[in-house]
């Protein structure tokens, strides 16, 4: 066994490896889904269990030589349930999808009825998009926010289900700025009697630290990824009622995975532990409060935004009132030049397409790890203004890029 480096072995790789890390470190990344693990995350997650197969679960593999892969994902399971309350516990699913497939496979048969947030609405593409599986193996509903306050319309989803019959209702979103009631949702399930999967794999984070409301204890289902505001590198969860545990285990393996990717789950038990510390509630106090604090910033430059601000990690802005002939497109790319690194999105009522939509999403989880407080994700929503109110002007992105430059260097991140 040679212990020959990237470097040594794969120069082409090598350079593209460092050429990402420098990116991370001398950019803001504000993309709402995205965070920065720790380095004993990313350790974890290049260890030698990236070598161990071990299909099954903890004391009942398929394969010999689980000793280390059965304690760790043990201590992943023990830790999550602490971290949200939960009743069962699966830390094999590979993303927030796949723990999405392992409830729909657990619960539903093929034809049977979806119920969710549509997609530019701030929905998610395995909640029953065309284009998705879920679109194709089962039959899809889907309900709006109000065009009005850019809220769920819990009125509209109630009469939606009423009238679809659904067999699971899916809430927990993937651009929705505000906190969500479970409950309401949780009681139209039961009205129509249907299951309810809560999907919080933007705000996992929020939940776990008690900033936002959680939907454990109340949905039959709680699926999440590990890589957002948990800051437990990639992969994904799913948590339910005891009842559910076995179909639930049964789902994700064999049904619908094979081996898990022990590295990723040593990962989420490193993660998990440090959100299990009490810095961690600040950490995610702040992101909220950073977001609060852009919504604010954004505003205060004419940036409409949807909801007209935020309760979580993001902000949605609608740049068509603004900056009418400004797509998200423009300004995601006229950003990233700057070193801004966000994400163009659709709105509720979109004009344009899914490619060069109406809005940009931005989110703060990333900049709070790096250490931002408010005052300093305010010159952020400064900077995001002047570029967006200048995208073809090259000298107003020289010098936010110098300026974002300056920030990068006080607010590090990896050595
Ligand atoms: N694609 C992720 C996001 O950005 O929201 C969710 O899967």
């Amino acid at each position: 066994m040679s212990y020959d480096t990237v470097r040594d072995v794969d120069p082409a790789v090598a350079d593209a490896l460092e050429g990402e890390r420098t990116r991370q470190n001398e950019t803001l990344a504000m993309i709402a889904s995205e965070n920065h693990v720790s380095t004993a995350v990313l350790e974890a997650q290049s260890s030698e269990l990236t070598n161990k197969y071990a299909e099954g679960y903890p004391g009942e593999r398929y394969y010999g030589g689980c000793t280390y892969a059965d304690k760790i994902e043990e201590l992943a399971i023990e830790r999550a349930k602490e971290l949200w309350g939960a009743e069962h516990v699966n830390v094999q699913p590979h993303s927030g999808t796949q723990a999405n497939m392992g409830v729909y496979l657990a619960m539903l048969d093929a034809g049977d009825k979806i119920l969710s947030l549509e997609l530019e609405h701030g929905g998610h593409l395995s909640h029953g998009h065309p284009a998705n599986f879920t679109g194709k193996t089962y039959e899809v509903e889907q309900y709006q926010v109000d065009a009005e306050t850019g809220y769920i319309d819990y009125d509209g989803l109630a009469e939606k289900a009423a009238s679809f019959e659904p067999d699971i209702i899916v809430s927990g979103y993937s651009a929705y700025p505000r906190d969500i009631d479970w409950e309401a949702i949780q009681d139209v399930a039961d009205d129509v009697g249907a299951y309810h999967l809560a999907d919080i794999a933007h705000i996992t984070g929020l939940v776990a630290a008690g900033v936002h409301s959680s939907p454990v204890g109340i949905a039959d289902f709680v699926t999440g990824s590990t890589h957002k505001t948990i800051r437990a590198g990639r992969g994904g969860l799913i948590m339910c009622k005891e009842e559910y545990a076995d179909k639930v285990d049964a789902a994700v393996f064999p049904g619908s995975q094979g081996g898990p990717l022990m590295h990723n789950v040593a990962g989420k038990a490193v993660g998990f532990g440090e959100a299990l510390e009490p810095a961690f509630k600040e950490y995610a106090q702040q992101v909220v409060d950073n977001a609060k604090a852009l919504a604010d910033q954004l505003q205060e430059h004419g940036f409409s935004l949807v909801s007209d601000g935020t309760d979580n990690h993001l902000v949605l802005v609608d740049l068509r009132e603004s900056h009418p002939d400004t797509t998200g497109k423009d300004a995601e790319e006229a950003l990233e030049e700057t070193g801004i690194v966000l994400n163009a999105n659709t709105v509720p009522g979109e004009t344009r397409s899914a490619f060069n939509p109406s809005g940009i999403r931005a989110g703060t989880p990333g900049l709070t790890t790096r250490g931002f407080d408010e005052e300093a994700t305010r010159e952020v929503a400064d900077l995001i203004a002047r570029v967006v109110e200048n995208y073809d002007d090259e000298a107003v992105k020289t010098a936010v890029s110098e300026r974002v430059a300056e920030l990068t260097d006080e607010f590090s991140l990896y050595d």
